[in-house]
């Protein structure tokens, strides 16, 4: 439960990132985690049924597809944990397979409340299935996870929707090593990787006509008012979207449209904008589904098998811990 002690760490945390990424030199940012607030995992929910954004559902049909085959290569007994499980619904083909050999222990980590109390919900209705939910960032819920199993308990970690993508590729790297060293030998992980595609398409899911994707981005200025006490004017800022051809990834800014100052009290915080200046509020990388192994094995795992989506490119890699 969110003692208000938690919420002033949560707050300052917040507060102290914010400032911290706006006065970067250069390029402004906000860290994209910050866009799951109840509003924005809402906004997500639905990007995630627009016919221009296909990631969500080639990610849930490659595991309601193959769950059974991909169950078939774990280890036994095996206890679940997911990372950012968000709702949690793609994860229900999983657990219901893995439950058809084994009561089957669940623990989704999840910093946003809102969005672990639904997968709680959602999944904790499964037979054979116990839920107990981490409100916790990644590798610390991982961490409790994984000193909380028995010696002959093997671990099953859900990285899925391409969530990794949100990391520049070097950090990319050093998480999954860190997901790595919580691991013993023979454990898994499930990773989603969003693949390469022509970059109108790209451009598009992230650029929805009926303007979700915009809603989604300028939220976060949105939240900053609410939470920080700032006075962001959401309609001097217009959604930006840039295909990165030398890093492979979408990018995603918010572009001021004029000359405007702006103040945050909770973050002790001042700035101006020029006109044109854009903030950076996400990254998305692609993979080419045959980088996948190299960068399974630069982080102590070796990929199994991909399974890879037809209708829209994306792979779910079972990678093994060496
Ligand atoms: C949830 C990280 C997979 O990067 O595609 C969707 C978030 N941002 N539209 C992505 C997102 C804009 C999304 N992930």
């Amino acid at each position: 439960m969110a003692t208000p002690v938690l919420s002033v760490r949560h707050v300052s945390e917040f507060a102290a990132d914010v400032r911290e990424s706006l006065t970067k030199p250069g390029q402004r940012e906000l860290p994209s985690k910050y866009l799951y607030d109840e509003v924005g995992s809402a906004l997500f929910e639905t990007i995630s049924v627009l016919p221009e954004y296909g990631l969500t559902r080639a990610d849930s049909r490659l595991l309601r597809r193959y769950a059974a085959e991909m169950v078939g290569q774990l280890p036994s007994p095996v206890r679940v944990a997911e990372l950012g499980s968000g709702s949690g619904k793609k994860t229900r083909w999983i657990l219901e397979a893995l439950s058809q050999r084994q009561m089957t222990y669940y623990y989704p980590i999840e910093i946003s409340p809102h969005a672990l109390a639904a997968c709680e919900k959602e999944l904790g209705q499964i037979d054979l299935v116990s839920v107990v939910g981490y409100e916790q960032p990644y590798l610390e819920g991982l961490r409790s996870v994984a000193q909380g199993r028995a010696q002959h308990d093997h671990l099953l970690v859900l990285f899925l929707g391409s969530t990794i993508g949100n990391f520049d590729r070097d950090a990319g790297d050093i998480f999954l090593r860190e997901i790595r060293e919580t691991l013993r030998p023979g454990d898994a992980l499930l990773l989603g990787t969003d693949l390469e595609k022509a970059v109108e398409l790209q451009l598009l899911a992230y650029d929805d006509p009926a303007g979700v994707t915009a809603a989604f981005n300028l939220n976060l200025l949105a939240r900053i008012n609410r939470e920080l006490g700032a006075d962001f004017d959401l309609s001097s800022f217009r959604h930006e979207i840039r295909w990165n051809s030398t890093d492979r990834r979408i990018e995603m800014h918010l572009r001021s449209t004029r000359r405007q100052s702006v103040h945050v009290p909770a973050a002790n915080l001042r700035i101006s904008l020029n006109e044109n200046e854009t903030i950076w509020t996400e990254s998305s990388h692609k993979y080419k589904a045959e980088e996948i192994p190299a960068l399974a094995a630069r982080s102590g795992f070796r990929c199994e098998t991909q399974w890879i989506d037809a209708e829209w490119p994306f792979a779910q890699n079972l990678l093994i811990a060496s």
